[in-house]
C-alpha cells in the first residue's frame, strides 16, 4: 500500500477517533498526542542537516552563479506574483461571504499574543552573522543565505574545495534516507496529531465562526484548483491530476503538522520523487518557499481583515483593502513556517488599516483549523514553484548544452 494511502487513512481514522474521545482529553492527553510530538520531533530533528546539506550542493552543484541568479529570480517572482493574487482571493471572498456581519465583539475578548516584528528588521535579519548560531536556532532563512554562499563558495575555489562538497553531498543522502525512515512512521503520526485537533476543536467552537472558516477553506482550494493547476500546466507542462497526486503525502503532513519547515523534508521528498524535479531545485526553491512563499496565510489575512473590520463595524474603503494586499503579502513573507505564525503576522496587517487588534483574540480560538488549510497551501504552492523552476531550467539546459556540473 502507497505510504500517501497509509497517511490518509491514519487521518481519516483519526478524525473519526477525534469524534468520539472528544470528552477523554485526559486519555488523548496521555495515550495519544505524545505519538504526535513524537512524529514532530523526528521530522524536524533532519531539517536543519537536510537544508543546510542539500542547499549547499544545490548551490554548489549550480555549476556558475548566473544560473543560481536566474532561478532565484523565477522563484521570487513566482512566489510575490501567486501572493498578492492569494491576498486579493481572500480580500473578494471575504467581501461575498460577509463572515463578520452582525457579529457583535465578547466583552472580555482581548488579544495578548506577540506583535509582529517590524519587516525591515526581518529583512536584515535574513543575514546571519552567526552561522552556526543561525544552525543551532533552526533559523531557516539564515541558514538559507549562508548555505547559498557556501554552495557558491565552494565553486569559486574549486578543486580544494572539494572534500566539503563530497561531504555535504553525503550529509544530504544521508538526511535523505532518514527522512525516508521517519516516514514510515507518519500514518500514526498523522493519526495522533489530528485527534486532540478534532476533539478540541468541535462544532461549538466552530460553529459560530463557520463563515471565516469557509472563507479561507473555499479561498486556498479555488487558489490552489486555479491558480496553481493552471501555473503547473502552462508553464510547468505537468498535468495538475498529477501534480497534486504526487505532492499528496507532503499536503497531508502539512495538514497536520501546520507547519511548513516541519512538513519540508517530505516536500523535497515528493517533489524529487513522484514529480521528477531535480534536486539541485528542489533544494533551492522548497527551503525558500517554506519559510517566504505562504498563499494560504496570505489569503487568511485578506479575510481575516474583512472579518475583524465587520465585527467593528468599519467599512473598509479601495484604499484600505489595497494595503491590506500589500501588507498581506509582506505579512506572509514574514510569517515563519511553524504553528500559528500567521495569527501573529494578522497584528501587522490590521495595523496597517488601524483596525483594532481586539478582533484577533476571536479567530485565536478557530486559528489551528484554519492554520491546516493555509498550511498545506503554503506548501503546495513551492511545489508548484519547483515544478516549473525545474521544467524551464532543463529547456534552458536543453538549449544550451549542458551545465559545468
Ligand atoms: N503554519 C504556518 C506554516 O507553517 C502558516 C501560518 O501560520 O500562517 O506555513
Amino acid at each position: 500500500m502507497k505510504l500517501s494511502t497509509k497517511i490518509l487513512i491514519g487521518l481519516i481514522l483519526g478524525i473519526i477517533a477525534g469524534v468520539l474521545l472528544s470528552s477523554y482529553t485526559g486519555f488523548i492527553k496521555t495515550w495519544i498526542k505524545p505519538f504526535g510530538d513524537l512524529f514532530i520531533n523526528l521530522i524536524k530533528m533532519v531539517i536543519v542537516p537536510l537544508v543546510l546539506s542539500s542547499l549547499v550542493v544545490g548551490a554548489a552543484s549550480v555549476g556558475d552563479v548566473k544560473k543560481l541568479g536566474r532561478m532565484g529570480g523565477k522563484t521570487v517572482g513566482y512566489y510575490l506574483i501567486t501572493t498578492a493574487i492569494a491576498v486579493t482571493i481572500g480580500l473578494v471572498l471575504a467581501n461575498i461571504i460577509d463572515p463578520g456581519l452582525n457579529m457583535k465583539l465578547p466583552a472580555d475578548a482581548k488579544y495578548a499574543g506577540k506583535e509582529a516584528p517590524p519587516l525591515a528588521q526581518v529583512l536584515l535579519n535574513i543575514f546571519p552573522t552567526n552561522p552556526m548560531d543561525s544552525l543551532v536556532r533552526a533559523d531557516m532563512l539564515q541558514i538559507i543565505v549562508f548555505a547559498l554562499f557556501l554552495g557558491i563558495g565552494i565553486t569559486l575555489v574549486g578543486e580544494r574545495a572539494k572534500p566539503i562538497y563530497h561531504f555535504f553531498d553525503g550529509l544530504a543522502e544521508v538526511m535523505y534516507k532518514i527522512t525516508g525512515i521517519v516516514m514510515e512512521f507518519a500514518p500514526i503520526g498523522v493519526f495522533a496529531l489530528i485527534t486532540p485537533v478534532v476533539a478540541a476543536n468541535g462544532p461549538k467552537v466552530l460553529i459560530p465562526l463557520a463563515k471565516v472558516i469557509a472563507a479561507v477553506y473555499i479561498g486556498c482550494i479555488l487558489h490552489a484548483a486555479i491558480v496553481y493547476s493552471t501555473a503547473v500546466k502552462t508553464l510547468g507542462k505537468m498535468s495538475p491530476l498529477k501534480f497534486f497526486k504526487g505532492f499528496s503525502p507532503a499536503m497531508l503532513i502539512a495538514f497536520t503538522t501546520c507547519s511548513s519547515s516541519a512538513t519540508l523534508p517530505v516536500s523535497m521528498k515528493s517533489v524529487e520523487e513522484n514529480l521528477g524535479v531535480d534536486k539541485d531545485v528542489a533544494s533551492f526553491v522548497l527551503p525558500l518557499g517554506a519559510t517566504v512563499n505562504m498563499d494560504g496565510t496570505a489569503i487568511y489575512q485578506g479575510v481575516c481583515a474583512v472579518f475583524v473590520a465587520q465585527v467593528f463595524g468599519i467599512d473598509l474603503n479601495l484604499g484600505q483593502q489595497l494595503t491590506v494586499i500589500l501588507t498581506g503579502t509582506l505579512a506572509s513573507i514574514g510569517a515563519a513556517g511553524v504553528p500559528g505564525a500567521g495569527l501573529i503576522m494578522l497584528t501587522m496587517v490590521l495595523q496597517s488599516i488601524n483596525l483594532p487588534l481586539e478582533g484577533i483574540a476571536l479567530i485565536a480560538g478557530i486559528d489551528r483549523v484554519l492554520d491546516m488549510a493555509r498550511t498545506t497551501l503554503n506548501v503546495t504552492g513551492d511545489a508548484s514553484a519547483a515544478v516549473i523552476v525545474d521544467y524551464t531550467e532543463k529547456k534552458v539546459v536543453g538549449k544550451t548544452g549542458s551545465f559545468a556540473s
